[in-house]
Order: C-alpha cells, then sequence, then structure tokens
C-alpha cells in the first residue's frame, strides 16, 4: 500500500478532523529544513467551548485558580495534536521516510524554539496559510472560513512522497473588523492587518499576551462557527 494511503488511514485513527498535504520545497532551508513536504492537521474546538469562554470573562483565571487547567479543552486538544505530530513522525519514519515532528516539545527539545522572543522556524500557520485553509488575521491566527479560529493544529515534515495541491492562500477576511483588538484584556493587539512584510510584532505584543483565549473565541468568524454548530449539536441531542 502506498505511504499516502496508510498516512491517510492513520490521520483517520488518530480522529484528525482535517489535514492538508502542503508543499514548502521553496522556503529557506532554515524553516523547512530541507524537507519537500509538510503535513499539516488538526482538530476543532466545541462549540460550548467556545460559548463557554464567551460567556464566562474570567474562564482561564478561573481555571488557574482552580487549578483545573489540566480539564480545560484547549489546554488538552493543544497536547492531543502535539503527540499525534509525535506519533506520526515515528509512524512515517518505521515505513522508511524522513520525518520531523513540530510538536512543542519535539521543536523545543530539538533547540528550535526561541523561548525569549516565543518564535519556531516554521510555524504551523505559515503552512495552513500555504494549504489554503485561511488567512492570517489581525489577531494573529489563522482564521478558517468554516471554524474561524477556533481550531488546534501541527505539523510533520518529511519527504516521503505526498500528493500536494498548491493553493493561492486566501485573502483577508478581517475588513474594518477590531473585535479581537478591542476584547484584548491587556491591548497586546495593535489592529494592524497582516502582511508578509509585517512582522509578527507589529500585529501582538506577546510579552504583553496573557493567553486568555479572547482574541480567539470572540472573532466574528470563530462565533459564526459556534453559531452554526450549537444549533446543529442541541438539535441531535
Ligand atoms: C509561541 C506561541 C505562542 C506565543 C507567541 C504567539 C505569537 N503570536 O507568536 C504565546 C504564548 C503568546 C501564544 C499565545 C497564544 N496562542 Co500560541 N502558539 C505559539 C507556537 C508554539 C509558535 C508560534 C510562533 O512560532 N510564533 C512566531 C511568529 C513569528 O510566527 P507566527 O506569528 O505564529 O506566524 C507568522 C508566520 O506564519 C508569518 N507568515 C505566514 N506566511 C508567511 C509568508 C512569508 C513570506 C513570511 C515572511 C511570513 C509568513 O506570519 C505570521 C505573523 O508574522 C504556535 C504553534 C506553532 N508551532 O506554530 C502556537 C499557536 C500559534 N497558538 C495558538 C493559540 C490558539 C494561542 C492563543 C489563542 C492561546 C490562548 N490561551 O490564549 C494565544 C493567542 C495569542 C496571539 N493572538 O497570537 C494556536 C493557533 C491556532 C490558530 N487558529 O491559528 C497554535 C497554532 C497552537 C496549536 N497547536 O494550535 N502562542
Amino acid at each position: 500500500m502506498d505511504i499516502e494511503k496508510e498516512i491517510k488511514i492513520e490521520l483517520k485513527k488518530l480522529g484528525v478532523e482535517f489535514f492538508h498535504f502542503v508543499d514548502i520545497s521553496h522556503l529557506p532551508d532554515d524553516q523547512n529544513k530541507h524537507f519537500p513536504i509538510a503535513l499539516l492537521f488538526g482538530i476543532s474546538l466545541s462549540p460550548e467551548f467556545v460559548q463557554k469562554v464567551i460567556t464566562n470573562p474570567r474562564y482561564v483565571k478561573d481555571l488557574i485558580r482552580d487549578n483545573k487547567t489540566g480539564e480545560d479543552e484547549f489546554n488538552l486538544k493543544e497536547i492531543r495534536v502535539n503527540k499525534m505530530a509525535d506519533h506520526l513522525a515515528t509512524f512515517i519514519v518505521k515505513k522508511g521516510f524522513k520525518a520531523y515532528s513540530q510538536s512543542e516539545e519535539n521543536i523545543e527539545q530539538t533547540g528550535f524554539y526561541d523561548i525569549n522572543n516565543h518564535i519556531t522556524p516554521l510555524p504551523h500557520k505559515t503552512i495552513a496559510r500555504l494549504a489554503g485553509m485561511g488567512w492570517i488575521g489581525k489577531n494573529d491566527l489563522l482564521i478558517n472560513p468554516e471554524m474561524g479560529c477556533a481550531f488546534c493544529m501541527c505539523s510533520v515534515l518529511t519527504d516521503a512522497p505526498l500528493q500536494t495541491l498548491l493553493h493561492d492562500p486566501l485573502s483577508s477576511g478581517c475588513g474594518e473588523c477590531f473585535v479581537c483588538k478591542d476584547v484584548c484584556p491587556v491591548d497586546a493587539i495593535t489592529g494592524n492587518n497582516w502582511e508578509e512584510s509585517k512582522s509578527r510584532d507589529e500585529l501582538v505584543d506577546v510579552h504583553k499576551c496573557i493567553t486568555c483565549l479572547k482574541c480567539m473565541v470572540f472573532c466574528p468568524y470563530s462565533k459564526t462557527y459556534m453559531e452554526n454548530n450549537t444549533t446543529l449539536s442541541t438539535a441531535e441531542n
């Protein structure tokens, strides 16, 4: 069976909700580590979770106060996609190809995480944008037309012969919206639109960020995802 079919079966087994095989051969070596292809994948956050964070202004603060971060859906799903990446990299290597997991742990352990500036060489957002999955919003998150930015993703770099589809990156759907900037409790978001020539710091001051999830859940695209899917999930119950 060809490796692409085997990887797709493995992704299904893992419960991955979306995945893309992306050509990264044109990116600089310090980004693609000489790998021609990236496997980007992820899982969505439940509409109920988005609702919960929206309705409780102290959501993350209460988690920390009650020592319940271990039960937080975002935290659990971020850990899950990172573990999936490590598993998939091992799976691909066992099949005789090269692979590099871009899990936070592996990037850190292999010395590619600039902890002072919170920078990794090839952010998942860069790959997701090349996959045509969405645009980088004013909140510096990847915004997908269906899920908004309410999802967790990870990636694996590989030389396995996977069929990649070249997509034109989506243009920004932020327009004149400043919800993320206005909702950020520490005023970390500038409100600038993303452009290739702009650095991350012209979008968000990461040293101010308190990881409160608000810029993710209050994004109108995330709220629409929540509204569209909440009705669905309640109808099913
Ligand atoms: C370090 C990190 C942080 C840091 C710094 C965040 C930042 N904006 O850089 C801190 C701790 C502050 C943080 C906070 C959060 N994070 Co965070 N974080 C990461 C991590 C591990 C690395 C990101 C990184 O390397 N940043 C460095 C900068 C330079 O890159 P970047 O801004 O991410 O992306 C740039 C490139 O993509 C570039 N780009 C894209 N295409 C192209 C093309 C060209 C030619 C060029 C030049 C550039 C370019 O444009 C972007 C802006 O410059 C990623 C996982 C990963 N490995 O990607 C998760 C990740 C980005 N975080 C995520 C989330 C959800 C959050 C929070 C909402 C969590 C929370 N609890 O509140 C907040 C939101 C803060 C914010 N608005 O950015 C998700 C994003 C999901 C999505 N929809 O996009 C990720 C992918 C984690 C995951 N596994 O899902 N995070």
